[in-house]
């Protein structure tokens, strides 16, 4: 089952974005297709960026929202349907920057989602500024003199907050991110993936990952040891190891909070005032 939309997509050519939609594409279709998932419970989402197009191009339930605020609406719509996969794209700018207090409640709460960072290095859609991703002395819109502040790691800064799966992708190679985005997909709890992704007109970065990157599934490495894998994340350097970092089953915020609010999802049409009388 096809399930894109005949909209034309509008990327620059060669933008990474093509990558990720097309290994996010074969993902949903393959599993679909084999009774993994139904196409009707999925939801996604993703806010403002260049990035925030590719909600256009699936024929799937979606939402196109405000930039930095996916996380919350995701955890809304879950709440109010655990039934649902919730996978939210969002850009660097967006997670890392102004939304970056929801990103990290989120991964805290093991609000049950799905977070997809298109992590290029760069605001593309208001055409290149930097973002907390850029590296020092990046050269943009903005920083025409070179960036002078450090960038974050969003992996260290994932564990750390407790994500409950933690992977790093990179769009040049679509057959692996397809295998983190389906392990994505299937984690129970929050599950954060930051995807290295080029964009060909204000930060190419293209070669300089793809001289960088290894695979964490082609070495020794475990993805159950959370204290090793912070030590991993900081390897970012001349080697980039991409692949699953962390990843444990955990309660979900969704579970936690039917357990203690069992009284509200009893009610198949609650009347809040009602329900709000009751309480006080
Ligand atoms: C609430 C809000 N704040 C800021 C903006 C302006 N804005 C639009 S796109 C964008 C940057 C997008 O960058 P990123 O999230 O990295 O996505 P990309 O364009 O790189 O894919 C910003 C700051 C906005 N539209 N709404
Ligand atoms: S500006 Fe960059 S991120 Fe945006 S579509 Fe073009 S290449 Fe892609
Ligand atoms: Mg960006």
């Amino acid at each position: 089952m096809s399930i894109t939309t005949e909209k034309k997509i509008q990327w620059c050519p060669g933008c990474g974005n093509f990558g990720i939609y097309n290994a996010f594409k074969s993902v949903l279709e393959k599993n679909i297709d084999e009774g993994r998932l139904k196409k009707e419970n999925i939801v996604i989402l993703s806010g403002i960026g260049c990035y925030g197009y590719i909600t256009n191009y699936y024929d799937i339930n979606s939402f196109h929202a405000t930039h930095g605020r996916i996380p919350p609406l995701a955890t809304g719509i879950k709440l109010a349907n655990p039934s649902l996969s919730v996978i939210a794209f969002v850009g660097d700018g967006d997670a890392y920057a102004e939304g970056m207090s929801h990103t990290i409640h989120a991964a805290r709460r093991n609000t049950d989602i799905k977070l997809i960072v298109h992590d290029n290095g760069v605001y593309g859609l208001t055409t290149g500024q930097f973002t907390p991703t850029s590296p020092r002395g990046f050269k943009g819109r903005s920083t025409p003199f070179g960036n002078v502040e450090n960038p974050i790691n969003p992996i260290t800064l994932m564990l750390v907050a407790r994500a409950t799966f933690v992977a790093r992708g990179f769009c040049g190679d679509i057959k692996h991110l397809e295998y983190i985005l389906e392990r994505a997909i299937f984690h129970k709890g929050f599950s954060f993936v930051d995807i290295l992704q080029p964009c060909v007109t204000f930060n190419d970065t293209y070669s300089f990952y793809r001289s960088r990157v290894y695979k964490l599934e082609d070495t020794d490495y475990r993805t159950d040891q959370y204290e090793k894998a912070i030590l991993k994340s900081l390897e970012f350097d001349d080697r980039i190891p991409i692949g699953i970092f962390y990843e444990k089953e955990e309660e979900s915020f969704e579970e936690a909070i039917r357990g203690t609010h069992n009284y509200f999802y009893e009610r198949q049409v609650p009347d809040i005032s009602e329900i709000v009388r009751e309480m006080i």
